[in-house]
């Protein structure tokens, strides 16, 4: 049972759990909870991944989840939109006008409607199980949920087959590990920690990052490559491994394909090209390849970062086909890690039921350019103009790029917003209605991961706070009133915690221990095997060359290259910081101390330059807008790139603004993704 009675205290339980963020480590919870309050969050001993230790944001759940300012009951919008002026309602009432207001434009076009959804929670429960149904029902547009990571999971997928790697566990055996694109320190604590076990095993860490990282002043090198030309890089080693013979001639045989055509477009990429493009020396290019070419086993942690600019696509296809080059998948502790979602599976198709749309054709809206999508009016290739959006488990006012666009379109008066959240988030002050909702501690749940194969199951440890709700309790009764009669919309949470896996794992094993191993095997593809249309590595992709890309990966220049404008000479990224996570916890006080102020962190030259001192408060800003931050003078940053450190409530920075201002709206070459560190900027004292 995961309930235990502890005997020398005050009555008090301990409830297993599972960390519901948007993070690879997925990690396994033990809620303390006394006399119905939660007051202590911890990791779980029990479960190897987490190894009993959490990251400092989720230690502080506990009080999150009894924060003062946590949202107690529905709001009804009583100010101009965005003032955050609110009055109580009662529960009934809302959801009796949401109804109405609902079903009113559906009955015109219910395509009007857009849910607005992200990764608040990862629980397959509390994110699109009855929300997706209600909304397939409804007909509403659907979301392509491209914010974080569809560019390289479209990247993998073309390559690899899916969104699979290595056993995140075996990099304790690696001899050789480049974390590439990812502040493992700040994002992928867990992963950190066998690095660190291979480190202490004689292993050499290598960071490819243009910040010097937490985690790049750890590693034993630290390749800093300008923002978006990873995919030269990657071309430049296979240069190396091609001309040196650093290949496995028998792996490439047999388990890939395209591998003539991709030699050639290696041969192109010699050290001093990719040099140029990189703004390293063609000699650390040339180490690093003799590194990763003679070194048994080598393994690669791939990670978001490098995939949030124009050719963060290509960037991924390119560092994927390393592993195949040098046969590195054949020992369990070579290969590569980007995600491990692929192995986990999800029923889908039960979970979100896209039966419902019964043969109507929704049209789908990206996330990423709401800003843009909410200013459009109706028109025979967009459709109708978006009149209604439901927002749950994101908060898109600060998160999504060019947020000056995203504010006019939250502002408009005659958009009905409604908003399910803890707190009253950047886009919650622009809702209609406000619902509480229920944090992790007080719903059931059940979790996948991308970071590791275990299955976590979550179940709630105290009762909701206040009249919070869950997002299933919401959408249920939403779906009764609009007269849903299907029996899905009746499922409880636990029915749907079963159906997600279904028979794949062992629920009684899941209610037991509150975590289950997915049966993957330690070296997945040392035969092949890949699940690609081949079963092979594909270095060419028909595929890609059939939608009339490049069959190759190759280097796409960023839209916004560092260095290209006299007027925005600046790169910036904006990488998180890390007591936050996304923007979540941004509001809570004692993270947001250690934090202190929104940050740019920039390099000494850049800052003489303009005559800024450390500390002192600057704007940034390009021709999208502005935005107040503090300048860090810092050895974190090369010359000619800053970081802007997010992601910032907006109400709560300096000027009303986040980084999110200065970012764009243009997509990746693949999955549609947004290209936040893709953007060029000028720095002035404020
Ligand atoms: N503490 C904390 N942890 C988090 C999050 C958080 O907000 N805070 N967010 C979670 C989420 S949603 C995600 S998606 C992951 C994100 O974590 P990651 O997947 O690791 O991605 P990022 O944090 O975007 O970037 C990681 C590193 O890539 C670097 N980078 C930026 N541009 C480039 C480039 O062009 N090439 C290369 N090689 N590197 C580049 C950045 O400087 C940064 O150090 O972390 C999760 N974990
Ligand atoms: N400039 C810049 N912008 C970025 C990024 C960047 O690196 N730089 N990173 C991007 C990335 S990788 C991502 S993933 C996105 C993240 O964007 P989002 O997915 O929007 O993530 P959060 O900002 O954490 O907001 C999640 C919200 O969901 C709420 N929430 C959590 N659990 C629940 C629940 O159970 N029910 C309900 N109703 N609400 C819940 C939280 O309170 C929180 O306000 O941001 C992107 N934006
Ligand atoms: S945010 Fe990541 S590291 Fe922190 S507790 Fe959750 S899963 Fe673990
Ligand atoms: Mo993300």
């Amino acid at each position: 049972m995961a309930e235990l009675l502890d005997p020398v205290s005050l009555p008090q339980l301990q409830v297993r759990g599972a960390c519901p963020h948007d993070c690879p480590d997925t990690c396994a919870l033990v809620t303390t909870v006394r006399d119905g309050i939660a007051i202590k969050v911890q990791g779980n001993p029990d479960h190897a991944p987490t190894g009993g230790v959490l990251c400092n944001k989720v230690s502080h759940y506990a009080a999150r989840t009894h924060d003062p300012e946590r949202l107690l009951h529905p709001l009804r919008r009583v100010g101009p939109k965005g003032s955050g002026r609110f009055e109580p309602v009662s529960w009934d009432s809302a959801l009796s006008d949401i109804a109405a207001r609902l079903s009113a434009i559906a009955e015109r076009d219910p395509q009007a409607i857009l849910p607005y959804s992200y990764c608040g929670t990862m629980g397959l429960v509390q994110g699109e199980s009855i929300a997706a149904r209600f909304f397939h029902k409804l007909g509403a547009s659907l979301l392509d949920r491209t914010i974080c990571a569809s560019a390289g999971a479209e990247a993998l997928t073309q390559t690899l087959g899916g969104k699979v790697g290595m056993k995140v566990e075996f990099f304790a055996e690696a001899k050789l590990i480049l974390i590439w694109g990812s502040n493992s320190i700040a994002s992928n604590l867990h992963f950190w920690r066998l690095a660190q076990e291979a480190k202490r095993n004689g292993a050499k860490l290598v960071c490819i990052d243009p910040r010097r990282s937490e985690t790049a002043e750890k590693c034993h090198e630290h390749v800093q490559l300008l923002p978006g030309t990873d995919a030269a890089l990657a071309l430049a080693l296979m240069h190396e491994l091609v001309v040196n013979d650093w290949l496995d001639h028998g792996y490439i045989a047999q388990h890939t394909l395209g591998w003539e055509a991709l030699r050639e477009r290696a041969l192109r990429w010699s050290p001093e090209r990719a040099a140029q493009v990189c703004g390293i020396p063609a000699q650390q290019i040339r180490d690093l390849a003799r590194d990763y070419g003679t070194t048994r086993p080598a393994a690669i942690r791939l990670n978001y970062g490098m995939q949030r600019v124009r050719g963060g696509g290509n960037a991924v296809r390119a560092v994927a086909c390393l592993p195949a080059l040098t046969g590195a998948w054949r020992h369990r502790a070579g290969g590569l890690l980007l995600s491990s979602s692929g192995f986990f599976p999800a029923d889908k198709a039960t979970l979100q039921r896209p039966d419902l749309l019964a043969g109507r054709k929704a049209r789908t809206i990206n996330m990423t350019t709401i800003g843009d999508d909410l200013l459009r009016p109706s028109s025979p290739e967009f459709g109708p103009a978006i009149e209604a959006l439901v927002v749950y488990n994101s908060n898109p006012v600060a998160v999504a790029p060019e947020s000056g666009k995203v504010v006019r379109g939250f502002a408009r008066e005659d958009l009905f917003t409604v908003v399910l959240e803890h707190f009253r988030t950047d886009t919650a002050d622009f809702a209609d209605y406000v619902l509480p909702a229920t944090t992790q501690l007080e719903h059931w749940d059940i979790h996948g991961s991308y970071g590791h194969t275990d299955v976590l199951l979550n179940r709630p440890a105290i009762a909701p706070v206040g009249q919070a709700r869950t997002n299933t309790q919401v959408f249920r009764e939403l779906a009764a009133r609009m007269g849903f009669t299907e029996p899905c919309f009746r499922d409880s949470d636990e029915t749907i915690c079963r159906q997600a896996f279904g028979t794949h794992v062992d629920f009684e094993l899941l209610l037991e221990q509150g975590f289950a191993s997915l049966q993957v095997p330690e070296a997945p593809f040392a035969n092949g095997n890949f699940p690609s249309a081949s079963g092979r590595c594909e270095f060419f992709s028909e595929r890609l060359a059939r939608q009339g890309l490049d069959g190759l990966p190759d280097h796409l220049p960023n839209y916004e290259p560092a260095g290209s404008s006299t007027r925005y000479p600046l790169a910036m990224i904006s990488p998180p910081a890390r007591n936050f996570l996304n923007s979540t916890f941004v509001n809570l006080q004692s993270l947001r101390d250690i934090e202190g102020e929104p940050l740019l962190e920039l390099h000494a030259d850049d800052a003489a330059a303009r005559g800024i001192a450390d500390a002192q408060i600057v704007r940034v800003f390009n021709d999208r807008g502005e935005y107040l931050c503090k300048a860090r003078i810092s050895q974190r940053a090369r010359p000619g790139v800053v970081h802007g450190l997010g992601i910032w409530w907006r109400k709560l920075g300096l000027a009303g603004t986040n980084v999110n201002q200065l970012t764009s709206q243009r997509l990746t070459d693949l999955g549609r993704a947004p290209t936040f560190y893709d953007c060029l900027v000028e720095v002035r004292p404020a």
